[in-house]
Formats: C-alpha cells, structure tokens, sequence
C-alpha cells in the first residue's frame, strides 16, 4: 500500500463548488444519482479525478452526454475538454451488506452514512479530500412505511408522497462542506424535539432521533446540546447557524460520534441514558461527546481541514473546547485529574512505541489509524499551552481571529497558530516544535536552596521516535510554586516559567523558609517530571499542596515510589500511603470525587510505563500486596469512608456523583484488605443498588475477588438487562476487565455466547477491547491472551478493518517486555502479518509494530 506524505500536498485540479445527490434507497439496493458542477482550479490541462471505493460506475455524462472516461484503479479519470462542466455518475449500493461501516450502511432497520475520513467515495465518486468544499442538495426517496423518516444535512425543502407506497425528500445545506461532513438517515424512528434560542433571538429547533422505545432515554443528552449551545455562545462567542440540529443514534457504529452538519450521528452508546442503565461515568461521557460534536460545528464544519494531516486542528481544538465545557458544568480539579489519567493511559504509552507521531503527522498509509490519542488528547493539551502561554483573554482574541479570518475555508495548524500569534502579539516559533516533534519530553527538576532564597534547575530531553532521531528543546510552560516547610503556605505567588532551552536555572529570592517544590502545577505541559525529592517532602505534598492537580500528583508519586520499590524486589512499604490516604479521607476540605481519585493506586498500565522491562505478574503481585496492606491497616478509615458517602440514588448531581465513586474507591479497597467482608458489602451494594454505578461497582470489586457471589451477581445482572445491548456491553466488558488468571477462560466462553456479534463494533469492543486493556489477565505468561487476541484481529478485519486495526498496539509494545512475554507478543505480531489479504488499516499497524 501506497504512503500519503503531508509534504506532497498540492492543491485540488478542480472544485465542486455545488453537487446534488438523489439517492433512491433501499436495504439490499440503492441506487445513487450525483451531479457535479465542477470547475477547473488553475491552469492546467489534467482530466478530472474522481475517488472511488468498491463502487463502479454505471453511467457517466458530461453535460447530459455520453463522455470519455477511465478507471485508474478505484478512480474515475474524466477527460473534460471546458473549464467548467456539469458531471453526472450513477452507481449502485448495497448498505446491507456494507460491514465496514463506512459509507452508506445498514443499521438495526436504519439506513445511515459515515463519511470521514474516506467513506464518501463509497457513496459516488467525487474529489474526496477536506479541500474541496461543496453546497449540496440531497433528494432521497424510499418506502414510507420501512423509511417514515428522511434527514440529511441542512435545512428540509420540499417532501412529497410517489407511487407504490415510497415517499420523498429534498434537503439543502447552504454552508458549503467538504465530502467527510456529508450525511443522510433513513428509518423508522422517534423525535425528542425541543426549540432553542441563540444569543441573536433565532430560533432552532433541537431534534433527538431514537427509535420510539429508546425516546425516554435522550432527555440527558438533550439537556447537555442545550448547555453545551449555550456555552459555545458565552464562552467563544459561536452561535449555531442552521434552522436544524440533528442527532440520530444508531447500534453499528465505529467510534464515538460524527459531527456531519446539522445531522450528527451517534454511536448509542453516547446518547441514551437512564439511572438503571447508565453509570455516572457514562452520563458524563454523553455530555462531553455531545458537546464535542456541536462545537465542532465551528472548529471543523465552519472552518475545517486543508488535508487529514491537519486533523488536530479540529480534533485538538475540541477536545479541548469540550474539556472547558466539562470543567464548567463539573468540577474543574477533578476534570483535570481526568484528563490527565486518561492522557496517560493512552497516549504517552503511545507516544513512547513503534506508533508514535507527531500531532502533524508527516506520513500515513491509512488515515483511519490517525484518530489517535496523539492527534485527539495531546493535541488537546497544545491548545491549553497556548491559552496558559497567552493567558485567557488573549486566546479569545486569537480564537475570533481564527474563526473570523478563516470561516468558510479548510486550512492548517500553522494557520491556527498564527492567527494566536496576529492576536496576541507572542512570538509562538519554537512552540511549534510541539507539533512536529512526537515524543514526550521528559524534564528533571532540582531546587537549590540558599541562605537568601531557592535556585530551580531544569532540564530538558525529548526521547527518539520512529522516524525522528535528533529533537530540538521544545517550549515548556511550567506552573510552579515553592510551598513552605514549615508553614505549609505557599512562598510568594504562583509562577509560569517557560523552559526553552535544554537546560536553565530559575531563581527565586522571596523564599524566608526552607521550601517544597511543587511543579507542572494544573498539568501545565504534557511532559514527564522527575523532581529530586528531599526526605519527607512528596508526603507533604501530598496533603497540603494547595493546586488540586499538584495534590494529587503527589499522592500518585508517592505510591509509585514505594509501588516501583516492592515491583522490584524491596519489601512492601505502606507506611506513607497509608497516613496519606488516612489523612484525604479524613480531610473535610475535598469533595469525595477528588478524595476517591487521590486515594486510588497508580493502575498497572501506568506503572508498567515507569519500569523496564516490564514483567505484568510481578506488577500485580506488588500493587496486590500494597492494596492488600493499605486495606488491613485502614480498615476502619475505609469502612467510615464508604458508610459516610452514602449517596442521593435519584441524585445525578456531582456530589452524589462523587460519593458514589468513593464509595467505588474504598470498596475495592476494603475487599483487598479483607475479601470476606469486601463481598459482603459488594453483594449487599449490588442488591440494593438503584444505580448502574452502584451495582457496577459492586462487580468490580466480586471480579477482583471471584467466587461464587460474582457467578451470582453476573447471572442476576444478565437475567436482568437481557436485550438492553449498551448494557450487556458492561456485562460483556465486566467480565473480560476482571483481573484474574481465570479471565482468559471467561473471554474465550464469551466468544461462543449468542449474544456475541462480530459485526457489532460495541459488543467487539467489551469483549477484546476490555481484555487487551486488562494487564494482568492479557498479558498471561504462556502466551495465551495473546493468541486469542491476534486471532479476534483476524477476524475481525474479514468484517471490520478499522475496528479491527484498534487492537494492535496492545501487542504493539513488545519490545519493553520480559523476554518470555516479548517473544510471544512479537509472534502473535507475525502471525498476523502472514494472514493473506489483510487490510491495509491492519497492515499498516502491525508492520509499523514489527519495525
Ligand atoms: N470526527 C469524528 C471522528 C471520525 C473518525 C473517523 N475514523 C468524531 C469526532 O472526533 O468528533
Ligand atoms: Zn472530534
């Protein structure tokens, strides 16, 4: 397969400044009309190239006639002898058979579209690249009793009854769109429909598409596009811009969501909530992704992608829009924290293997395996640099400056980068490396204290990465405060230090006592700190760093200490956990989210990054043996903390959140500590819970313990949520998460069930995605996890390349394991690669995995 290099950019021969589609649609057959009015772009005498992906053309017209054309391979080559001509493709689809859900495809009775990043030319041939922006006028006609409903982007124009029972419509956009944001809904299905009001006085009505049963299920996704729509308005200033907003949820979907104009799609999983069926994490998750796809109305619709190398630019921009927005209807210290775990877990281990890029990729072979967390949440973290470098006011002008300059156009990185620079007047240079350089920075830090006051040293290194050997210093913006020793206060205000060079001493002279060094205060750079710690000094932070963030950073640096310490060899060291946890929990100043997130052990995952090689066994044996400890010595502490956190169960608010996942974090804690009575209020919690929270909770801690209160518990729970697919995905994911031996077992029993489906990229998810995710029980010493593992991608990608090509970094960073393990990792590898006809999304992670 061929590689795409960012650096052989050129811009399109032709444009399509309008195409109308008429689709006439139908499960096993639908057959799709495009017209295209296209338009030479530059002088040049090229023949018109249109994408194509397993369609064919079944006629072709230049200006209603007869005209010359060619296949170069997937692509419709037209000879066009005029600048501008009127081009006409006719192909046939079959959605129902679509299993790569790209495309048009079939969907629970539904008929549904997913476009980016190249699904469009699945659908007809057309330019199928950001830069090419077009208006559209969709026609779709189908039989009105299977497909009562008809959407597509835009504003409805006309619709009317035709013969033999079909019916139509007629949809306009006028914001012209590139192809990836194109989409249509054909199907049986219900209206959650609300007005709202923009800050200009227009009126826009809300609808939320389900099917009928699922109609009570949307009111919280509802309530979030309302606050969200709201928030764009006060925050940035973006006001919606359509008569319509859209959202339809569908089964089948292989990601989150998409944020086609005026008719996002859903994957259900995102958008349908009640107290008995989703957790808390799942009502928060609904909200983000909500508001992440409105925003993206504006950063990606409005004003979108000159090429996919610049997807951060409006995957970064989100996130991070939709991360102001968490942080405002929750709490922003425990959304911090949040992020950051959630960074850690994906993307430094990513940024630090055989799959690591830069923000800006240079190349790729499939675009659909640059949906990263690189691209997504590092990205992220680029734009909060900016806001801290330039301060909040500044980055507002800079962000109207972006939107104003660029409305309309499909455009860069640098683009966004200097209208911050224009705005603001910051000279953003070598800040810029953060896009082009992968790799996370590492920084060591050393306070120095004198009579007169403290010296910080600092240094700075970015590690090797495919493909990029020699780094330059980057431009680290340092949150830092001195906290004194003695009184605990912190030693002057809070400062931004920006770190340029590889190394560099930063003095300060208003230190009266000797002083702790609190930094990356607020996560302010997505870096690798390692301070030189003097004795006594994490354990103080720990409990009295005034920066949320800072504080509970300590806290995971401390268990890590004595955690890493017991990994490898040293005994098992409690002491200081034990007096910090003791002294959170008791704290009346944190809110139960924050003590439940603090009190929690750095996870397996995160460790094996901080260890090498990595042996999983000898990382569970260690973090069991601590949990095991901390549970006996604060045993009391734990049962006054979960009996004190009984929560509101109608309560959806963030303190009864909150206290539901304390409650979450001491149980599991109580259950190491003394397994008899773990299960005991595990299995009364699961009985008497009245939220998904509390009963998933409730088998996290039986999983970890087993048994037969945990046969019991997965029995009632499947008896009782049979059919409700979003909830026997946890079912599924539940028992392939359990840290276990015996979890390979249960995964390979749940292959064989019924209600396993191959097709379905949820339920593909809970299973493999859950397992691959669980250390300990995946990375078994006989190899086995990894075995079942390479098989499910084989056959997953028969059905589903892009889902399948998810799983292979899990096996992809063989090279940091013990030699047993690594050996069967880089087998598993290589027996992948012999499968003959992989796809290239599949291909392309595991030959870049074998490197
Ligand atoms: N833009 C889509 C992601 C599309 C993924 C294509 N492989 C959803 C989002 O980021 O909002
Ligand atoms: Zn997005």
């Amino acid at each position: 397969p061929q590689e795409i290099r960012r650096e052989d950019y050129r811009a399109p021969d032709w444009l399509v400044p309008a195409i109308e589609l008429d689709f006439d649609l139908a499960a096993e057959k639908t057959l799709v009309t495009a017209r295209l009015s296209v338009e030479r772009n530059g002088e040049h005498d090229r023949p018109l190239r249109l994408d194509g992906d397993e369609i064919v053309p079944l006629a072709v017209l230049v200006d209603g006639a007869e005209a010359r054309w060619t296949m170069d391979g997937a692509t419709l080559v037209v000879e066009l002898s005029e600048n501008a001509a009127v081009v006409e493709t006719r192909v046939a689809l079959a959605p129902d058979r679509n299993s790569k859900l790209m495309g048009l495809y079939a969907s629970g009775g539904l008929l549904c579209t997913q476009c980016e990043a190249e699904g469009f030319r699945r659908i007809t041939f057309f330019p199928d690249r950001p830069d090419v922006l077009s208006r559209y006028r969709v026609r779709m006609s189908a039989d009105k009793a299977r497909f009562p409903v008809l959407l597509a982007n835009g504003n409805p124009v006309e619709t009317g009854d035709g013969e033999d029972g079909s019916h139509w419509a007629v949809w306009e956009d006028p914001f012209p769109k590139p192809s990836y944001l194109f989409a249509l809904v054909a199907g049986d299905l219900a209206v959650n429909s609300d007005p709202f009001t923009t800050m200009s006085g227009r009126s826009v009505e809300l609808g939320i598409w389900v099917r009928e049963g699922d109609l009570p299920r949307t009111d919280h996704a509802m309530e979030s596009l309302k606050q969200s729509m709201r928030w764009d308005e006060e925050t940035y200033g973006r006001e919606y811009d359509l008569d319509r907003f859209n959202i339809v949820a569908v089964d089948d979907f292989n990601f989150g969501a998409m944020e086609n104009k005026g008719l996002n799609i859903f994957n259900s999983r995102y958008i349908l909530a009640a107290p008995e069926t989703a957790s808390d994490a799942d009502y928060d998750a609904i909200a983000t992704v909500v508001a992440h796809e409105y925003f993206h109305n504006w950063s990606g619709d409005r004003v979108t992608c000159r090429d996919w190398f610049q997807l951060s630019l409006k995957e970064g921009f989100t996130v991070f829009r939709d991360q102001g927005f968490s942080a405002a209807i929750g709490s922003a210290a425990v959304e911090r924290i949040e992020q950051v775990k959630s960074l850690r877990a994906g993307q430094f281990p990513e940024d630090a293997g055989p799959l690591a890029h830069p923000v800006r990729p240079d190349s790729y072979i499939e675009i659909s395996n640059f949906y990263t967390a690189t691209v997504y949440n590092k990205g992220a973290e680029l734009i909060r640099m900016m806001h801290t470098i330039l301060g909040p006011e500044a980055f507002r002008a800079g962000s109207d400056l972006y939107f104003e300059r660029h409305d309309g156009q499909a455009v860069t990185c640098e683009d966004f980068v200097r209208a911050m620079e224009d705005a603001s007047g910051a000279d953003l240079r070598q800040f810029r490396l953060w896009y082009s350089q992968a790799g996370t920075p590492r920084v060591l830090a050393r306070l120095e204290q004198d009579g007169a006051g403290a010296t910080l040293h600092l240094a700075q290194t970015v590690p090797a990465t495919p493909g990029q050997t020699d780094k330059k210093p980057m431009l680290i913006p340092l949150r830092v405060a001195l906290i004194g020793e003695r009184s605990g206060a912190e030693l002057a205000t809070e400062r931004l230090i920006l770190l340029d060079g590889e190394q560099s001493s930063v003095r300060f002279d208003d230190v009266g006592e000797p002083a702790f060094l609190s930094i990356n205060r607020g996560f302010s750079a997505p870096v690798i700190v390692t301070a030189e710690r003097r004795a006594g000094e994490i354990e103080a932070l720990a409990v009295s760093d005034q920066d949320p963030f800072a504080r509970f950073e300590a806290m995971q640096e401390l268990m890590s200490r004595d955690l890493l310490a017991a990994i490898y060899g040293g005994a098992v060291e409690t002491g200081a956990t034990v007096a910090a946890i003791r002294s959170t929990l008791a704290s009346n100043a944190l809110d139960p989210a924050f003590k439940a997130l603090a009190i929690s052990l750095p996870t397996e995952a995160e460790l094996a990054e901080k260890v090498d090689p990595v042996d999983p066994a000898a990382i569970h044996a260690a973090r069991e043996a601590f949990r095991v400890a901390i549970g006996e010595a604060l045993a009391d502490d734990l049962e006054a903390a979960y009996a004190g956190a009984a929560a509101d169960p109608d309560s959806l608010d963030s303190l009864a959140k909150g206290q539901r996942r304390l409650r979450a974090a001491t149980l599991g804690l109580i259950a190491a500590g003394n397994p008899e009575r773990g299960t005991e209020l595990a299995r009364r919690q699961f009985a008497e819970a009245r939220t998904m929270s509390d009963r998933q909770a409730a088998m996290m801690a039986l999983g970890t313990v087993g048994g037969d209160a945990w046969d019991e518990a997965l029995d009632a729970f499947y008896r009782r949520f049979a059919g409700d697919p979003l909830v026997i995905d946890k079912w599924f994911s539940l028992q392939a998460s359990a840290p276990r031996a015996e979890t390979l077992d249960a995964v390979e029993a749940l292959e064989k069930h019924p209600d396993f489906n191959l097709a379905n990229p949820n339920r593909v998810r809970s299973l493999a995605g859950a397992y691959a995710m669980s250390p300990f029980a995946f990375h078994r010493a006989d190899g086995r996890g990894y075995d079942w593992l390479a098989r499910m991608i084989v056959a997953v990608d028969r059905v589903n390349p892009q889902t399948a090509a998810r799983f292979v970094a899990p096996l992809g960073r063989w090279k940091r394991y013990e030699p047993v393990r690594s050996e069967k990792m880089r087998a598993a590898l290589e027996r992948i690669m012999a499968e003959p006809s992989l796809s290239k999304d599949v291909l392309e992670q595991v030959s870049k995995s074998l490197a």
